[in-house]
């Protein structure tokens, strides 16, 4: 089967040492099949060029994944290749002795991560971080991953509620179709861009069965609901309700076909992802019934018409702004769908209120034309942002398990890539601030971190060099003062949530309910936060988190900006490796160690050995005197535990694979205190 999938034959006999260094010597002569070359730390010399003409010639022998040392670089192909991610495959990725010897894939970095957190060394949580820029293929590799989880840790049991009895692995995958309809947009970059980041936290007890998930998400670029660059869409959501609306629908929410919506451009483009059968039977399987669909899809109509609302300019600056053709009616649909009042609506549009004074008097001044359509866009991005964040608490409610029944989890981060437009807002800047911060984790955890740890311990070591990107995120984050400290967006004003206060709408009225009590006079409010503000400490929070578990890289790049098949464009692809400093990490993975268990751990594993030894050595057994005082001589200890410490250390690779052939995956694979060299 690996074979077939990747073209070139090699199971696992041919990945051995003699291969490789035939491999090798025709690569240095001149002939190289570079294509086979499955490890990059095994190219010669590592440099960007021979790295990168390493990723093309695998990637025109349709070869996408590669080892870079302790990153998988995933090539995005840009073609369906089913084979590449069956169910067999996943199983014989889980089923093999060691699949690090198989050919490179996602499943493999899968597979490892699953068995880290089954080892019996250091059961610790785990995390895959999977990176690249806009349109890399992140969201496909974290949805491919789950799937294999689903498959090589499904839960025993189905769980019974809404009616509907499934098994729990199945309602997490449902989870992906209904936050990519309400999260993702066609983006100049990627046809399928995430306009959120998304960090989903895998539930595994003691069994290693998935028992549920949660999911946790990071600012939702919600101005696109309201505004989108030339030749980018709205959120797939709404081009789903009006090309898949029944006839019915499309009388209930105002939809006839054919309407023109100013917030929904391009609607000629047809995108796989256009299809509202999936998310409304995945929004059926988290538990959203169909009169909870239709509510929510009619609030989503009442945005559509919201936007075809225009305000013509006032002579007057003490008259309000009229609206322009046919706004009347627009504004009419909108509030019914809404349910809103119709005069409150508009005259929150058009009026601001102004509280000052100790007596808090309320002064009434009409807006500008400008500030009516921020005003028509800040109440849209309101509703819309809302209902997203509402969306995440209810799949959550639906996949989270119960705390007593998860041990550990397996965390799989996937963000917005890095992107940049002809014209940036201030999402770009958060979602590029996102992507230097997960830079900085992998520099901080691997290049540095690492290289630290062998000075330290005193190890012959020459310090490889890389580019940190400390400097860049001290001028976004950084303090006294950064582009976050000066940075103060125009706040939500007060009258629009005390607008939608007022909605009759069974769904607005859980998304906006009435404040509590008004605060007693005095009695200082809360800070408040600003967007960036939050985002920076979900950032933190997020990381502390990433620290906590053991990391997992895949690295996604991608060969073409067109999204088209069979195209590496070099100078694309060597901006990405050098943006990762994939060559530095080869580096250091090439000539670091590649075991790392902590002393103590060392000892309480191959303490066996030790006694073993002790028995062997002192033939038919009687109790040594150490054995006969529990406690011994620390220097008798010490003097047999040295030389047994220098045995086991040669003996290490050999002990490895002879406990991976009896099929033990926790001694398979390693933990990451240095015991041999690659
Ligand atoms: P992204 O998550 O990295 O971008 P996606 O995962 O959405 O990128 O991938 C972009 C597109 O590339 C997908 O819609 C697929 O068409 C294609 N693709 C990616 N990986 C594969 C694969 N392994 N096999 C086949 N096609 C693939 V963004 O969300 O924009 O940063 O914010
Ligand atoms: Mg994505």
């Amino acid at each position: 089967m690996l074979q077939q999938v990747n073209g070139h034959s090699s199971g696992s006999d041919a990945q051995g040492g003699g291969s490789l260094r035939k491999d090798l010597q025709k690569f240095l002569s001149g002939e190289a099949p570079l294509h086979q070359l499955d490890d990059l730390t095994k190219v010669n010399p590592v440099t960007l060029e021979t790295v990168l003409r390493c990723l093309q010639a695998r990637y025109a022998a349709d070869t996408f994944y590669t080892n870079a040392g302790c990153t998988l670089v995933a090539l995005n192909p840009f073609k369906p290749i089913p084979q590449l991610y069956s169910t067999a495959l996943m199983r014989e990725y889980h089923a093999a002795p060691q699949p690090q010897k198989l050919k490179p894939h996602i499943f493999t970095v899968g597979e490892q991560t699953y068995r880290n957190v089954k080892s019996l060394i250091e059961p610790v949580n785990q995390s895959i971080i999977v990176s690249g820029e806009s349109g890399a293929g992140k969201t496909w590799t974290s949805r491919c991953l789950m799937k294999f989880y689903a498959v090589v840790a499904a839960s025993p049991t189905s769980w019974e509620s809404h009616k509907i009895a499934e098994r729990i692995e199945q309602r997490i995958l449902n989870s992906n179709p209904v936050m990519e309809a309400f999260g993702n947009a066609c983006t100049l970059r990627n046809n399928n861009s995430s306009r959120f980041g998304k960090f989903i936290q895998l539930q595994l007890n003691r069994a290693q069965q998935m028992t549920g998930a949660a999911v946790q998400t990071y600012l939702l670029e919600k101005t696109r609901v309201a505004c989108q660059a030339s030749s980018e869409r709205n959120f797939h959501i709404f081009y789903q309700i009006c090309k898949g609306a029944s006839t019915d629908e499309r009388l209930q929410w105002h939809l006839p076909e054919g309407a023109a919506f100013s917030w929904l451009p391009n609607p000629e483009r047809t995108l796989e992802e256009d299809c509202f059968e999936v998310t409304r039977e995945a929004m059926l399987h988290l538990g959203i019934d169909n009169p909870t669909q239709n509510n929510i899809f009619q609030v989503l109509a009442g945005l559509l018409h919201l936007g075809n609302i225009r305000f013509a300019d006032s002579e007057d600056e003490a008259q309000p702004c009229q609206l322009m053709g046919d706004a009347k009616c627009s504004i009419r649909t909108s509030a019914s769908l809404l349910q809103l009042p119709e005069d409150p609506l508009l005259e929150t549009l058009q009026i601001r209120t102004i509280r000052a004074g100790r007596q808090q008097q309320v002064f009434r001044k009409p807006c500008s034309r400008a500030e009516c359509d921020t005003r028509r866009d800040c109440l849209a991005k309101l509703v819309y942002a809302r209902l997203f964040d509402w969306l995440v608490s209810v799949i959550n409610s639906s996949i989270c398990a119960d705390p007593d029944s998860w041990t550990t989890f397996i965390g799989l981060l996937d963000v917005y890539g890095f992107e940049s437009f002809p014209n940036n807002s201030l999402e770009q800047l958060c979602i590029n601030y996102a992507n230097e911060k997960l830079q900085q984790h992998f520099v901080a955890h691997y290049l540095k971190a690492q290289q630290e740890e062998y000075t330290v311990e005193g190890l012959e070591w020459s310090f490889v060099n890389y580019q940190d990107n400390q400097t860049c995120l001290d001028l976004i984050e950084g303090s006294p003062i950064s582009i976050c400290s000066l940075i103060n967006e125009d706040p939500v004003p007060p009258e629009l949530n005390r607008l939608l206060q007022q909605s009759w709408d069974p769904l607005l009225k859980v998304l906006f309910p009435t404040d509590p009590e008004e605060q007693p006079s005095g009695q200082s409010r809360a800070p408040v936060l600003t967007v960036v503000s939050k985002f920076k400490a979900s950032l933190e929070q997020l990381l502390q988190v990433l620290h906590s578990t053991t990391p997992h890289y895949i690295r996604c790049i991608k060969p073409n900006s067109q999204g088209q098949a069979h195209i590496f464009l070099q100078e694309q692809v060597l901006s990405q490796l050098e943006a990762c400093g994939l060559v530095e990490t080869i580096h250091i993975s090439a000539a670091g160690f590649p075991i790392r268990i902590s002393h103590q751990n060392f000892v309480e594993r191959y303490e066996l050995l030790r006694r073993l030894r002790a028995r062997t050595s002192s033939g038919p057994h009687s109790p040594s005197p150490d054995e006969r005082h529990s406690e011994g001589s620390p220097c008798t200890e010490a003097a047999t535990l040295q030389p047994l410490l220098q045995d086991i250390l040669h003996t290490l690779p050999a002990l490895s694979q002879a406990a991976a052939t009896l099929g033990d995956p926790a001694e398979a694979t390693p933990a990451p205190v240095c015991c041999g060299r690659t």
